[in-house]
């Protein structure tokens, strides 16, 4: 279908080395995007142009912090002469830190509110300005489960996530006139480097006891893949979302409908 195509668009994914920002890169790609993405140190930036260029993906990658607000300008300026305006910001990169409330300190939550909240307001400003003058552009925001459920030790990243959700909507209310759509991704528990820790074998070689909670509270009853996220960026980053905007597409396989298993 013509309206989903991705040829002559440029996609700016933030944080997409590898995991749900690679996989939702190749897919921007894989429909005819140019891809951009940054990271936070060169090493990450080569690992992920090596790991696109394994699938024939002309990547262009750039060391820029998304908390910085001076070295996102510079990159925006650097992407806009190097490789062109960008149509289509992602903001992906994001962090959790697993800390009871009551132990974590307000540096630590600061920490998480910067990258996770002030990161996509950084790199959704800087982008505007061009998409108001192009009167044409797609935000997508990665939201959570925790956009809108809570759970122990992760306070810093509900409220920075339940916080990416009402700036999604915000987005979406303030800049929807200039045909600018924001839209936010919430995944459920995807397999990544960042729930590693939560899947990881016990010493007796039984799964670890949040791997099969989550699998019992998920109808789909398996984790989700980074590729479970491609078709849906595809969609709203193409024409064919033109009219879907501060709406959050829940990847969950099933995980917010769901009331939970009755016990035996
Ligand atoms: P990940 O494997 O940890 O990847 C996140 C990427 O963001 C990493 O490359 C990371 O670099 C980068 N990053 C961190 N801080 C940054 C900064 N200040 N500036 C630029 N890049 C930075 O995480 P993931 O699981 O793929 O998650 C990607 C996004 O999806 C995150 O926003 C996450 O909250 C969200 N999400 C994940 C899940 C899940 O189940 N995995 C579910 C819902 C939402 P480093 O390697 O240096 O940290
Ligand atoms: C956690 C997880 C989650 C997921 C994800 C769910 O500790 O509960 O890491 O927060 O990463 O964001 O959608």
């Amino acid at each position: 279908m013509e309206n989903f195509s991705l040829k002559g668009k440029i996609a700016l994914v933030t944080g997409a080395s590898y995991g749900i920002g690679f996989a939702i890169a190749t897919a921007l790609s894989d429909a005819g995007a140019t891809i951009v993405f940054n990271d936070i140190n060169q090493q990450l930036v080569d690992k992920g142009l090596e790991a696109y260029a394994e699938r024939n993906i002309k990547a262009h990658g750039y060391v820029c912090d998304v908390t910085n607000e001076d070295q996102v300008n510079s990159l925006i300026s650097q992407v806009a002469k190097e490789v062109g305006e960008v149509d289509i910001l992602v903001n992906n990169a994001g962090i959790i830190k697993r800390i009871p409330m009551h132990e974590m300190s307000a540096a630590e939550f600061r920490q998480v509110i910067d990258i996770d909240l002030n990161g996509p307001f950084i790199m959704a400003k800087a982008v505007l300005p061009a998409m108001m003058k192009k009167r044409a552009g797609k935000i997508i925001n990665i939201c959570s489960m925790m956009s809108e459920l809570g759970r122990e030790t992760v306070s810093a990243y509900a409220a920075a996530k339940g916080g990416l959700k009402m700036l999604t909507r915000n987005i979406a209310s303030e800049y929807g006139e200039y045909n600018i759509q924001c839209n936010g991704i919430g995944p459920g528990y995807i397999a990544t480097p960042q729930t590693a820790p939560l899947r990881e074998k016990q010493a007796d070689g039984s799964a670890h006891p949040f791997d099969s909670f989550i699998i019992a509270k998920t109808p789909a009853a398996r984790w989700g893949t980074p590729e479970d996220l491609a078709g849906p960026a595809v969609f709203l980053a193409s024409e064919a979302s033109n009219f879907v905007n501060g709406h959050v597409l829940y990847v969950d396989g099933g995980i917010l409908a769901y009331i939970g298993k009755q016990p035996k």
